[in-house]
């Protein structure tokens, strides 16, 4: 069945690992009609972690997508994985909803991941809940979960549901806005009732503060509440919708979700008041900040964005669409604007988690997915016509975590090739890259669990077997003082000789600025035509410097003199005689090892701070900065060499207990001297030996 705009909501689950969201999720479905029981987790049944990885791990690591139909209204949820290594599966939920939903577990309070997330979506201007969960756990507390929320986020969040009793004593919970109970009921779907009398001073409290906060929404609305102190149920409603719309209030829920508690009423509010995609837009940010938005609009011509992709055992390849404008039809035509190229689009689905549902058509606003199209590509924008848009791709942070890998086999490379390929088209945030430099495949990613799942995979899938290793790092060589020297490539046999005389001087360049050829022949001492062969022998003496055969940079090269033969001279014979002279100069002119040197931003929670800091110093790290971004959490700002940073997602997951998180780029090369570019050397000679052995 398809629904139109206005009867769509579009609503994210996510926040730190193991807060419940996956329960939740399953909860809601059962709740809502779509599943006959609600699963547990371990028992590896759930909607939401279907996968083998998923099931075998007992957590989340995609996301996914079910939906379910409440007043009329179809509410499509997405499932996501709390673990930061997976945040390619949470962005693009985020773009997809209009209302996002923080899962916090009742008895930590918030954890760092959800901080970061929040942080996210403050740059996407997205509205967003809490749901707090694990009440009915002796440790869970409603009142402190809450305060740490304001304190954190510095907010005041307005329950819209509240608990009845914890631990133990947890029955079920009181719906605010609707004024009525929910009573436990055991695996069976909650109970509405009245509001106990021993919880009606809390119920009475927490209403007044929502008809506040709904207040909030209009000023009109305020005006009317400040005169009368009461607004009526419909205007309560509106200015809940205005005032979540407008990011003023931050609703709370409660949902013990393995009892079925709690799910009722918060169906009922993303039905009827949490936004939906109807009179809103798709935003997104480029780079430098600015604002793009496009309204969604089922009035326009059709404009779709590619969320996200994936490879089904069964269903092969799936592309999941968010309609934005008009609307899409299956068995149609429509126009890639990011590959410029017509589309043929077969059939269409909404989904259950795994099971899809085939439709006639997707309106603006809904999520759907597009089966077998072999050249779509997450972010690619759909549209009926080119020039009307063309939407900014999923902003997503760059890889962490480098690993180089190689098939044991090497009949098996071009294999893991290919699912290298597909594994980087699933998951944005995963990457691959041959490093002619190194001599690597290095794969990229953000943290060491995701690595290991997309390997774990080959081996299962492709039966392969995958080796995998530190990656190299790429030094430069460079040259510290000035010096000269001559070569003559000469040789005598038979026929035509080869002749060849070239005298060069190098000089340091500042760093970065790489190379510099100047021709300084007066007289013809080398004829003009064999300039181009000196220049490429000194660009392969550079290629490999005399030190660990890492490539020069930061030299400037002159050809001073030379002598040429009329008859025996070419070009080889002088590209052959200034690669010896260069790599002859070179040794004169104290050369020097140069490292790579990164910036690293990491975020910590402040008990972590010294830790962090003194790790850093040991890694020959710079401390440039630091600051805190509030919610306890802190932020480092160092320059630390590559080299020392080849396992930092490790290093800082031990001295954070999971929490740390980090970004590096490459910012300079830096020289380095004694022992460690000894070792450099060493390491590289080894290198060598064994790839002439391969
Ligand atoms: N007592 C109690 N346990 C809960 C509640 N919600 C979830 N759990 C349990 O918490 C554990 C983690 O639940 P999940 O639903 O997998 O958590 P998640 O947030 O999806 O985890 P990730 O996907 O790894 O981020 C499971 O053992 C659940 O049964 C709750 O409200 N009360
Ligand atoms: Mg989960």
């Amino acid at each position: 069945m398809s629904y139109t705009t206005d009867l769509i909501k579009n609503v994210s689950i996510a926040g730190h690992g193991q807060t419940g969201k996956t329960t939740l999720f399953e909860g809601l479905l059962f709740a809502g009609g779509v599943i006959p029981r609600a699963e547990t987790v371990e028992s590896g049944k759930t909607v939401g972690d279907s996968t083998p990885e998923e099931i075998e791990r007992k957590i989340s690591i995609h996301a996914a997508l079910a939906h379910v139909e409440r007043k009329g209204k179809k509410i499509n949820f997405f499932d996501t994985p709390g673990s930061s290594d997976f945040v390619g599966d949470v962005i693009p939920t985020f773009r997809a909803s209009e209302f996002v939903v923080l899962a916090v577990d009742g008895r930590s309070g918030v954890q760092i991941e959800t901080i970061k997330l929040w942080r996210n979506l403050d740059g996407r201007e997205k509205p967003r809940g809490f749901i707090i969960t694990k009440l009915d756990d002796e440790r869970g507390n409603f009142q402190n979960t809450l305060e740490d929320i304001k304190e954190k986020f510095k907010i005041t969040p307005i329950p819209v549901t509240i608990p009845m009793g914890s631990g133990a004593s947890y029955q079920g919970v009181i719906d605010i806005l609707n004024e009525k109970a929910y009573f436990l009921q055991g695996g069976a779907p909650e109970k509405e009732g009245a509001i106990p009398e021993e919880f009606a001073a809390a119920a009475a409290a927490a209403r007044e503060a929502l008809i506040e906060a709904a207040a909030e929404g209009d000023d009109d609305l305020m005006e009317k509440y400040l005169d009368q102190g009461a607004l009526e149920a419909g205007e309560i409603r509106r200015g809940l919708v205005e005032a979540l719309a407008d990011h003023k209030i931050f609703p709370v829920f409660v949902a013990v979700a393995p009892k079925n508690s709690g799910l009722a009423p918060f169906l009922d509010f993303a039905a009827d008041i949490a936004p939906g995609p109807a009179n809103t837009q798709d935003v997104s940010m480029d780079a430098g900040g600015s604002r793009h938005e496009f309204p969604i609009d089922p009035a326009k011509p059709l404009a779709a964005l590619v969320i996200k992709t994936t490879y089904d055992q069964f269903s092969g390849k799936l592309s999941w669409i968010k309609v934005i404008q008009g609307k899409l039809a299956a068995e149609s035509e429509a126009l890639n604007i990011s590959e410029n190229k017509k589309e043929r689009i077969g059939k269409l689905y909404t989904c259950q988690g795994k099971k899809l549902e085939e439709i006639r058509e997707l309106y603006a606003g809904d999520v759907g997915i597009i089966s077998k199209s072999a050249s779509l590509r997450t972010n690619d924008t759909l549209a009926e016509a080119a020039g009307t848009v063309n939407f900014l791709p999923l902003r997503l942070p760059e890889p962490v975590h480098s690993v180089a890998v190689n098939a044991a086999a090497k009949k098996d490379d071009d294999k893991l090739g290919e699912f290298l390929v597909r594994a980087a088209e699933e998951d944005l945030t995963f990457r691959y890259q041959y490093n002619g430099e190194t001599h690597e495949t290095v794969i990229s990613g953000m943290g060491e669990l995701q690595i290991t799942i997309i390997l774990d995979k080959i081996k299962a899938n492709q039966k392969i077997e995958v080796e995998t290793h530190i990656p190299r790092v790429a030094y430069r060589e460079t040259i510290t003082r000035k010096a000269g020297a001559e070569y003559t490539h000469k040789k005598q046999t038979g026929g035509h000789g080869q002749y060849g005389k070239v005298l060069l001087e190098i000089a340091p360049l500042p760093r970065g600025e790489n190379y510099q050829f100047i021709n300084a022949i007066f007289g013809g001492a080398i004829p003009k035509n064999y300039i181009p062969g000196v220049e490429k022998g000194v660009l392969e003496g550079m290629s490999a410097g005399t030190m660990a055969g890492y490539p020069v940079v930061d030299v400037e090269v002159k050809v001073v003199d030379g002598k040429y033969h009329p008859v025996d001279s070419s070009e080889l014979a002088f590209k052959l005689a200034a690669r010896n002279a260069f790599r002859e100069a070179m040794r004169h002119a104290s050369p020097t090892l140069l490292e790579p040197i990164m910036n690293l931003t990491v975020f910590v929670e402040n008990k972590y701070l010294g830790d962090v800091m003194s790790d850093l110093s040991g890694k020959r790290g710079k401390i440039q900065g630091q600051s805190s971004v509030g919610g306890g959490i802190e932020e480092i700002k160092a320059q630390v060499p590559q080299a020392e940073l080849l396992r930092y997602s490790i290093d800082l997951r031990s001295i954070t207990s999971g929490t740390g998180s980090f970004s590096v780029e490459f910012d300079h090369y830096a020289p380095i001297s004694g022992k460690i570019a000894d070792d450099v050397i060493k390491a590289a000679q080894a290198f060598r030996v064994q790839e002439a052995e391969d």
